[in-house]
């Protein structure tokens, strides 16, 4: 039997590199989309190269092309090359507060890009089954449309968002449209000591791990009151391959069901480095305090905050779990305590600090 194909955009990505070793594992062959780059960035997927071509006859199942999603021209001949069975589209400009520095880069890459690939795929490679990564973001986080699932309206905050929604539906147009394979999964924040440094998560993490090493006195935080529903990304990339296992394209929303706040993800991450973090004063003044030292160890830096804000996410998972037999396993403590866990053994072979200057 013919081995099947995907093509991963974003593949050096978080999603994209714990995709790349799921397919590789069932057996896929896997084409990356990668960009030019002066430093290197493969760190996620050096594991990946280095595991073929061990033995002179090893198969050669992992390639990478350079590409870039604001170049249809990039995508066009990549698929008329691979000609996938999958498309896997993740690649985006994904920094939520960054989209307000960088609007039109944005829409670019994550509106027109997915336009580009979806014309593309239509024009050599249309049997392709294609996945859009869409978000949670699509939402307006309002707390009276609590839980969201795949019928609550979409009302973005962010030029991140509405980029995203412009995604999503032209994904959708042209399922509905030309009776392409087409999918949107609607995934809620999810996250693994691969997330980048800049999301809250794994900057609470490092900052909590080096403010108990010595290594910065406190850790300057935004909007501590924001609410995410927070999942282990492998599970979630699991999800996106169903997805396309099934016999008809839909739109799916992956989530926990189980939402926090940015204050308890940072007394949840102190915690397990040891340090009970306790508040002090309110709004901007407001800071986390070390109840055993009363040193101030967290404050608050408006460079943090966003011009709008997405407040209250908490998904509704109930058709992928029917439909796709899809369920999280790890929960929110467990998540934090891996990513504290390897944060910790990272530590022990560099010696660098995190770059908490940007988001
Ligand atoms: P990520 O770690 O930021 O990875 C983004 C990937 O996209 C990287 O490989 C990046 O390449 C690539 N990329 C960015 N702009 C590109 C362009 N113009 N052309 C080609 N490649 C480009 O994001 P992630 O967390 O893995 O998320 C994967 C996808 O899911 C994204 O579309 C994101 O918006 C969406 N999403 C994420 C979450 C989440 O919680 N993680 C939730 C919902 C949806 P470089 O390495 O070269 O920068
Ligand atoms: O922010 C608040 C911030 O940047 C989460 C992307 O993967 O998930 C991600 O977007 C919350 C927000 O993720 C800081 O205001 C407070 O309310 O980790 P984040 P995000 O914006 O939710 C969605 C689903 C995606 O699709 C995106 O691609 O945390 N927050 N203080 C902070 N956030 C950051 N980054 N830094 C802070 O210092």
């Amino acid at each position: 039997m013919e081995r099947k194909r995907a093509f991963i955009t974003g593949v050096t990505g978080q999603d994209g590199s714990y995709l790349a070793e799921l397919l590789l594992a069932k057996g896929y062959e896997v084409h990356g989309l990668v960009r030019r780059t002066s430093t290197f960035n493969r760190h996620n997927i050096e594991h990946l190269l280095h595991l073929q071509g061990l033995t002179p006859t090893d198969e050669k199942r992992f390639h990478l092309h350079y590409g870039d999603m604001t170049d249809m021209h990039s995508l066009l001949s990549i698929l008329q090359k691979v000609v996938p069975h999958e498309i896997y589209n993740l690649a985006a400009q994904s920094h939520v507060r960054v989209s307000f520095d960088i609007p039109f880069y944005t829409a670019f890459s994550d509106a027109i890009g997915v336009l580009s690939l979806l014309e593309a795929a239509r024009i050599v490679s249309p049997n392709a089954k294609i996945y859009q990564a869409s978000t949670s973001e699509l939402y307006s986080g309002d707390k009276r449309e609590t839980p969201q699932n795949e019928n609550t309206h979409f009302r973005p905050r962010s030029p991140y968002g509405v980029a995203k929604l412009y995604g999503a539906e032209i994904a959708r147009i042209y399922r509905e449209g030309y009776g392409m394979y087409v999918c949107n999964g609607i995934l809620f924040n999810h996250e693994s000591p691969r997330r980048g440094e800049n999301f809250v998560t794994r900057k609470v993490v490092m900052g909590a791990i080096e403010v108990k090493q010595g290594r910065r006195e406190f850790l300057p935080l935004g909007n501590l009151d924001a609410r995410r529903d927070w999942g282990y990304a492998p599970e979630y990339m699991e999800a996106a391959w169903k997805m396309l296992q099934q016999k008809k394209p839909d739109d799916y929303v992956i989530a926990t069901g189980e939402t926090h706040s940015i204050r308890e993800l940072a007394e949840l991450a102190f915690h397990l480095v040891g340090i009970t973090l306790t508040w002090k004063g309110r709004g901007r003044q407001e800071r986390g305090v070390d109840a055993a030292t009363g040193k101030t160890i967290v404050t608050i830096d408006p460079l943090y905050f966003r011009p709008n804000e997405v407040e209250h996410l908490c998904g509704d998972a109930r058709k992928a779990r029917r439909v796709l037999k899809w369920r999280p396993k790890t929960t929110f403590k467990e998540l934090i305590r891996l990513m504290v866990d390897a944060e910790l053994e990272h530590f022990e072979h560099h010696t660098s600090h995190s770059s908490m200057v940007l988001s």
